[in-house]
């Protein structure tokens, strides 16, 4: 459990951004790390909730929910290029999707704005139960993802990477190298994104036997499932395709990248056994049961003031504070998870009651406890002891608190 926390509280003090996406190139907000993250912290939290310890379950999981919340409002752009211009983005800088910004994405990819590159990483917030089957922003993310990535080669439908991808072979053939642009390279499809696509169909409740026989096509004599799959139908000349190339590629068979690719071989069995089951069978159960009914859960406000978001103590006493409306904050660091009972804002005068020794509060008028009463003599009421017309400056009865 040692290092469960610490990884947990590793997500949960770095995230929601990262500093590198899982295909190892750029960090920012990423849908599919995201959804690893949310999944570990939900995870963590059961962990921690099974140990007894409270405060940091509800840590891991209220950081977890808040994430969850706002992958839409930091991934999913509606100004893009693409289709309806609706769509789950590869990777975000700065948490919208929607202000033009760019990156060069490298491998000779080039400068983009951030919302024209598409990437289908999103279709983990499903796998991991992060999000429904029929979540609506990952069904308005196919179409265009689909318009972007996807190409049908003898194997079967097959996915790119993400758009513009540069890593993978020249358009005659010839290798992949580190800052050979000239001439440019292309990253070609990749079999395990069809295997990914399978488990999201077969989570909706579709077939996914068509996405497996398309991953067995991919392979070679000795059922090596590769990286990638020369993407070039014979004849082909274009920008990334000079037929018949260098190198005796097949169109819809490996292409020089690693074959066998181990995760792909793996996802090769991960679909077969979802087949079988009929849903996913990496869906961790305790994050689908929190997120995967599509209800938002209702969660308390809460708004920090301090110390800034982003930012990194320099001293070993820090000063944390904002307002909410929770009963109780639970705030993490240096390993520690600490409860905290906010203060509550009083309010005067909400009503009046009565002195009474025999009551906690002395007040006969509990209705509202974070009201500052005014508590008047027997027989008295409070609109007559304020009433300012009936002498000013008012003067209030003082009465003794204690007996
Ligand atoms: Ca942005
Ligand atoms: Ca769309």
């Amino acid at each position: 459990m040692g290092g469960v926390r610490k990884a947990a509280d590793a997500i949960a003090a770095r995230g929601p951004a990262t500093p590198q996406e899982r295909w190892e190139e750029t960090g920012g907000y990423s849908p599919s790390t995201l959804a690893s993250m949310i999944a570990g912290l939900v995870a963590a939290g059961d962990l921690a909730r099974a140990r007894g310890d409270n405060a940091r379950a509800a840590l891991y999981t209220g950081v977890a929910d808040a994430w969850q919340r706002n992958t839409e409002n930091r991934m999913f752009t509606t100004n893009g290029p693409v289709g309806d211009g609706h769509y789950y983005v590869r990777i975000d800088n700065d948490g919208d999707p929607n202000d033009g910004s760019q990156r060069d994405y490298g491998n000779c990819a080039g400068l983009h704005q951030e919302n024209s590159v598409l990437d289908a990483g999103f279709l983990d917030f499903v796998r991991l139960g992060v999000k429904a089957p029929s979540d609506p922003y990952i069904a308005d993310s196919i179409a265009e993802t689909d318009a972007s990535l996807a190409t049908d080669t003898p194997s079967g439908r097959l996915w790119r990477r993400y758009t513009f991808d540069g890593y993978g072979e020249k358009a005659d053939g010839s290798p992949w190298g580190f800052n050979s642009c000239t001439p440019k390279t292309f990253g070609r499809p990749w079999p395990i994104l069809t295997g990914e696509r399978g488990e999201y169909v077969v989570a909706r409740g579709g077939d996914g036997l068509p996405f497996l026989r398309t991953m067995a096509n991919t392979a070679n004599d000795g059922y090596m499932i590769p990286e990638q799959v020369w993407d070039c139908p014979p004849n082909a000349v274009s920008e990334r395709c000079q037929e018949p190339n260098l190198f005796g590629y097949q169109f819809g068979k490996a292409t020089g990248s690693a074959s066998p690719l181990a995760w792909a071989m793996a996802q090769y069995i991960r679909l077969a056994r979802a087949i079988d089951a009929g849903r996913p069978v990496e869906t961790p159960a305790v994050v689908a049961k929190r997120y995967a009914q599509g209800v938002q859960l209702s969660v308390p406000t809460l708004q920090l003031t301090a110390p800034a978001d982003g930012s990194v103590a320099s001293q070993r006493n820090v000063t944390v504070s904002g307002t909410t409306n929770a009963q109780n904050v639970y705030i993490g660091g240096g390993g520690q998870v600490l409860s905290v009972t906010p203060q509550k804002e009083f309010r005067f005068g909400g009503g009046a009651g009565e002195l009474d020794f025999g009551l906690a509060s002395k007040d006969t008028d509990t209705r509202d406890p974070n009201a500052l009463d005014v508590i008047v003599g027997p027989g008295q009421t409070q609109s007559s002891v304020l009433d300012w017309r009936t002498a000013s400056p008012v003067q209030l009865p003082m009465l003794p608190l204690a007996p």
